[in-house]
């Protein structure tokens, strides 16, 4: 135990002193940003500690479960709204902090990120927990480090790690800090005894150095840093395609081998402020907030009771089956896969072994996290053992038939308690249910392929699930290392929902003269994962074949439809799994063109008495992307999801939609609803009623609203 002689300060920060050490404490909770005041208080801690002769050395720590995660990142909305002005951010602190004429040493824990790491630099010394991180992750925000962290950085790492972590944004592990020199000792156990313990040792010694700013060894030589900045922008481009924070973020580590520290700092300040005044840095923060916001759902308290999950069962061992068997296995759950048959679990279980087997080979895992895992996966051909389980997926083939006959079977095999969900990615929830005599314990949680990589997890909200089943698998998402999105009832939910016109336009476009590359080359080119026309091969086009003729009988009669995809479907081009589709592949699955496959689909648009035209790639990209916030407006107005941002974390999880550009909802913000009603209601009136806009839509573009606006006023009704 220390005995503090307690001096001063305020709620945000505490100076103390242990003999003499002083310890100034950051307490912001919960992650310590470093908003103005925090600032300010730290600023006049140090004053008070330079003018206290009692005082050897400094210790600087955060107080709670973390060092600090950054500045705070709700000033930045102030700022570019005009709200606040932009002043001259920390860069006064941090000089004055490395200008203070003691040791002054940074005990870090939990993660030192973004202004966090860039204040920690300041410190003449840095010690750290074994479990903290550390990084400059604000590319990942659209903005760059802007408190000098893309000038001290370099200097104490080196231009390659420093680059690498700027424009990637990832953090390192406290060992790997230690033997680049971010930090100099790593303390076991107690972190503030060890760090005074530190401090009082350096202090005992002449100062090794006060200023970073000042150091130049590692700055490296123009020859080399040539080849380091272009292979990093390379990069940066194939990687971090249309984003132009982390090539601001090269820049300026750039600037930091070429100018003195105060020019490169000017630099950095230039750079950071066009970053973050820009659309992408704004959509980035809506997608920081909104991936913390849909975890909140309004009507379903963050003190309602949860279930245990500690053991499941997965019905199927196809595809999505053993990939959410993997997603639980890899959170250490315990997991019964069943299937039907001997051959059919024999697959299946292959599959996964295969699947660990490359990661463990692309060093995702070690082969010893892999063998432990795949131990806890056990397959069984029966439901005899499923009363044991907290929580049963069905991940069985999508017909409702099949459906509700294993959720019969699940009623009578499965304890009283335990959740009910299906994996269904278009189907009516609450039928399912129906088969069962506790509708309350069934929920839907629509994984997305592959389950083990991708974040989003659809929970699929029945009108009879109760809150406790919904608060389980929110917090399970988490567990699970995924996106936990709670949906309404309707079908396709919204993930799906959605795609349809979106790929629906995609195919008319092509109907209509456009080459199926120029669609795919557009709609890349405006930053999705990947063209309409290649995700549908990826994902099968006889999935949707056999689901329309599922529903055929619901269409409209007179409403136009596209008729490529079947057509492509009965000649047995179902996609890259028969090698042809839209495209051609090799064996190793690589698209080739195949001009055949236009000229078939523009003869039968022909015969069709569709007429040809040449289509230009800004009308391919509204017609699919309009297509989009059209159906996301109808699922809002009719209560599908709370709040827009639901939608936007969707597509940025599930469906390749560019984070920097926030989501279709936050992007139809961006180009101002006013246009995107102009556009959509001129689309109408030459296509037809499937583009008639969605009345939520007429309404704010008329009141002059954001969809974002919307969220807040039913944040406010809930
Ligand atoms: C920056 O530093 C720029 C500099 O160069 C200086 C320029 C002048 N600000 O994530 P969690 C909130 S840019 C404000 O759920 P976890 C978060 O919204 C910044 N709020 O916890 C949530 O609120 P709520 C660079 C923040 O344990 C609550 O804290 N730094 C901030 O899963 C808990 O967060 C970053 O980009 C913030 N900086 O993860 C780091 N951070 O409870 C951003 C968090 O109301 N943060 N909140 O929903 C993170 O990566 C994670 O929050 C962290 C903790 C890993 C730290």
């Amino acid at each position: 135990m220390i005995a503090k002689e307690f001096s001063a300060m305020d709620d945000l920060v505490q100076l103390a002193k242990d003999k003499d050490v002083a310890i100034i404490t950051i307490n912001n909770p919960p992650v310590n940003a470093l908003s103005p005041g925090v600032a300010k208080a730290i600023g006049e801690a140090i004053a008070q500690v330079g003018h206290d002769d009692g005082v050897k050395a400094v210790v600087l720590i955060g107080g709670g479960r973390t060092f600090v995660a950054g500045a705070d990142i709700k000033e930045f909305g102030k700022i570019t709204s005009g709200k606040t002005q932009r002043g001259a951010g920390l860069l006064p602190l941090l000089l004055q902090i490395e200008d203070v004429r003691r040791p002054l040493v940074v005990a870090i824990h939990g993660s030192a990120f973004g202004g966090g790491l860039e204040l920690a630099m300041a410190g003449h010394y840095r010690v750290a927990a074994p479990n903290a991180q550390l990084g400059q992750p604000e590319v990942k925000l659209g903005i760059i480090p802007g408190a000098g962290g893309t000038q001290r950085l370099p200097r104490l790492v080196g231009v390659t790690k420093a680059v690498e972590m700027c424009a990637e944004g990832n953090p390192i592990t406290a060992q790997e800090a230690l033997k680049l020199g971010l930090v100099d000792h790593l303390i076991e156990g107690d972190l503030l005894p060890g760090a005074i313990a530190f401090s009082r040792e350096i202090a005992a010694k002449p100062l090794r150095k006060t200023r970073e700013r000042n150091e130049k060894d590692k700055l490296g030589v123009p020859e080399q840093n040539a080849s380091i900045f272009a292979a990093a922008r390379e990069k940066a481009h194939t990687k971090q395609r249309g984003m132009m924070a982390p090539l601001a973020a090269i820049d300026a580590v750039e600037a930091a081998t070429r100018l003195s520290f105060e020019e490169g700092c000017q630099v950095e300040q230039k750079l950071f402020g066009e970053c973050l005044f820009s659309d992408q840095s704004k959509a980035l923060i809506h997608a920081f907030f909104g991936e913390r916001e849909v975890a909140k759902v309004p009507d379903v308290p963050k003190e309602t009771p949860t279930l245990p999950v500690n053991s499941v069962a997965v019905v199927g061992a196809g595809t999505m089956g053993g990939g959410i068997a993997m997603v639980f296995a890899n959170a250490g759950v315990s997991v019964l896969l069943k299937e039907a048959d001997q051959p059919a679990l024999d697959r299946g279980l292959a599959a996964i072994q295969k699947n660990y087997q490359s990661s463990v080979k692309r060093g995702r895992f070690t082969q010893q996290f892999a063998e432990e895992r795949l131990k806890l996966i056990k397959p069984t051909l029966s439901y005899d053992d499923f009363g044991k389980v907290d929580m049963v997926v069905e991940a069985v083939f999508e017909g409702m038939a099949l459906k509700k006959e294993v959720f019969g079977q699940l009623d009578r095999a499965c304890r009283p308690g335990a959740i009910l969900a299906s994996n269904t990615s278009t189907l009516d929830i609450d039928e399912i249910a129906s088969a069962t005599s506790r509708p309350g314990a069934v929920i839907g949680t629509h994984f997305f392929s592959p389950a083990n990589i991708m974040r989003l997890l659809e929970i699929v909200r029945g009108k009879a699930s109760s809150k406790e089943v919904i608060a389980t698998c929110m917090q399970l998402s988490k567990k699970l290392g995924k996106v936990g999105v709670l949906v309404g009832n309707c079908r396709g939910f919204v993930g799906n929902r959605m795609f349809g016109p979106y790929r629906r336009e995609a195919q008319f476009l092509v109907e209509e003269g456009a080459s199926i590359e120029s669609v795919d080359k557009a709609l890349f080119d405006f930053g999705m994962a990947m063209g309409p026309m290649a995700t549908g091969d990826l994902a099968g086009l006889d999935v949707g074949w056999r689901i329309r003729k599922e529903y055929r009988h619901l269409e409209k009669t007179g409403v136009r439809q596209p008729f490529a995809e079947d057509r492509l479907c009965e000649l047995g081009r179902y996609g890259q799994k028969t090698a042809a589709g839209w495209y051609k592949y090799d064996e190793n699955r690589r698209p080739i063109l195949d001009p055949e496959v236009d000229e078939m689909v523009h003869r039968w648009a022909r015969e069709a008495g569709i007429p040809q035209r040449k289509l230009s790639s800004e009308e391919i990209v509204d017609r699919c992307i309009y297509a989009l916030v059209n159906e996301g407006a109808r699922i809002l107005e009719e209560g599908i999801v709370w709040r827009a941002v639901d939608i936007d974390i969707i597509y940025l999880n599930g469906y390749g939609f560019p984070a920097y550009r926030g989501g279709p909802m936050w992007y139809a913000d961006t180009v101002g609803l006013d246009k995107v009603y102009r556009r959509i209601s001129e689309f109408h009136q030459q296509h037809g009623e499937l583009w008639e806009p969605a009345p939520v839509l007429k309404r704010l573009a008329e009141e002059g609203k954001t969809f974002a606006e919307l969220n807040r006023e039913q944040a406010v009704m809930a």
